[in-house]
């Protein structure tokens, strides 16, 4: 399915009025703080945040999944799913595929739809937390921290093969994430399952191309819930460090116990030149996989005001970060959710680029705490949605991204297409 432009117009065309009152008086008041407005559009409009293959269908949980239909049957459908999210919000403009679930058959093909919707292909990812059904060995104990000499190389053989695929679509980036750990104390030599782990990570690396990164992501629970090999950022730092210049470490925002500081760490790993990229989500728990922004939204902004700090400052020559969505869906339209979840990114990153700095950093050299807490929550507080609407409608994307989805009945039209009973593979 693909979304005509003049539908995009018309709609636009009905909501302009009231659109329009809003940019000029936030653009008015932006102007006279100091703040150039065209700037921060400037900035959105070049934002871009990859979508993930496996959340393009309806999540679940261990006791239960309530898929609603239309899903992507394919490779293919997913490319078009996600080329529709990028007509809608022009913000969605790379895919991110994960092996064995998207092997393409043929790879000019894919390459070429994804071109036809404007899409890249961003990072690529392996899986070694399950056992595929023409597997011999297991990974039921772990993979590339495994006892087992030759399940490690089963996963390394994957990993690599996982490069292989991404180099022939033009992806620059793997992201390994390990299942690996132990459920029960006694069950694993820690050590030893790192150093066998940094050991085979230093296999694949040895494949990457000389303009790849590879992301080593970290979780400190789940599957296993005694302990994970690579459970925190540091233990990620640590193997990046010494895997070399192409190894960044990777923050998913649900990898953290409850009350973690994770924009401390974003600052931390910026310092160090070794922050990789993101997967972004919400969430009460941990790894809830929900609508990013749909909790904390006030955490994400505070995220962003260490990027952009970053980013506009001592990080400026680096390799541009990784962004991507990693959420999941139980309750809500897949493609609403990930509407809903690019729009919370770009709105924190545009609030983070309202904060006076200079006036933040000299507060907190006279260790000035009230002021430096107003400086922070004035751009939280400020409503930069129509400089965000107006950055779509100049890149011809839909204003209203998920009223035009709603309006247009996408969902049904999908159901129709695809049938109500398509699942989509994912987690
Ligand atoms: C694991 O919870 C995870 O978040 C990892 O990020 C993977 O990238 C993703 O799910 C899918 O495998
Ligand atoms: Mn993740």
């Amino acid at each position: 399915m693909r979304l005509k432009s003049s539908l995009i117009s018309e709609h636009n065309a009905k909501l302009s009025s009231l659109h329009q009152k809003k940019l000029e008086y936030i653009s008015g008041q932006l102007d006279q703080s100091g703040f150039n407005p065209e700037g921060i559009i400037q900035k959105i409009s070049d934002f871009q945040v990859a979508i993930p293959s496996w959340a393009l269908g309806t999540g679940g949980t261990r006791f239960g999944r309530f898929p609603s239909g239309g899903e992507p049957r394919n490779l293919e459908e997913k490319i078009e799913d996600v080329g529709l999210l990028h007509a809608l919000n022009k913000s969605s403009g790379a895919i991110s595929l994960h092996i064995p679930w998207d092997i393409p058959e043929d790879y000019i093909k894919i390459s070429n739809l994804a071109k036809s919707f404007g899409l890249k292909f961003d990072a690529v990812n392996s899986n070694t937390f399950q056992d595929q059904s023409d597997q011999e060995l297991s990974y039921k104990f772990g993979s590339l921290a495994h006892t087992d000499a030759n399940i490690r190389q089963l996963a390394i053989d994957h990993n690599k093969g996982v490069i292989d695929h991404g180099i022939k679509l033009g992806s620059r980036s793997l992201t390994v994430w390990l299942a690996d750990g132990s459920n029960f104390p006694g069950q694993q030599n820690f050590r030893k399952a790192l150093s066998r782990t940094l050991d085979s990570l230093r296999s694949i690396y040895d494949h990457l191309p000389d303009d790849w990164q590879m992301f080593v992501e970290y979780k400190p629970f789940e599957p296993n819930f005694y302990s994970t090999v690579i459970p925190d950022w540091g233990t990620s730092f640590l193997l990046s460090s010494k895997l070399g210049h192409k190894a960044y470490c990777l923050v998913d925002l649900g990898h953290h116990l409850p009350n973690t500081n994770i924009e401390q760490v974003v600052a931390t790993l910026m310092g160090e030149h070794k922050l990789g990229g993101f997967h972004f989500n919400d969430s009460k728990f941990a790894d809830d996989d929900l609508t990013v922004g749909a909790i904390k939204p006030y955490q994400l902004f505070l995220i962003f005001n260490e990027l952009v700090y970053g980013m506009e400052g001592a990080n400026k020559d680096d390799a541009p970060l990784a962004w991507m969505i990693d959420v999941s869906h139980n309750v809500k339209d897949p493609l609403e959710d990930l509407l809903q979840s690019v729009e919370a990114i770009k709105l924190a990153y545009a609030q983070a680029l309202v904060i006076d700095r200079d006036k933040l950093e000299e507060t907190r050299e006279n260790n000035d705490v009230a002021r430096a807490q107003e400086i922070l929550q004035d751009a939280f507080r400020t409503d930069l949605r129509p400089l965000i609407a107006e950055a779509r409608i100049r890149n011809d994307a839909a204003q209203d991204p998920l009223l035009l989805f709603r309006d247009l009945k996408m969902r049904d039209q999908l159901r129709k297409e695809r049938g109500s009973g398509s699942v989509a593979t994912g987690l």
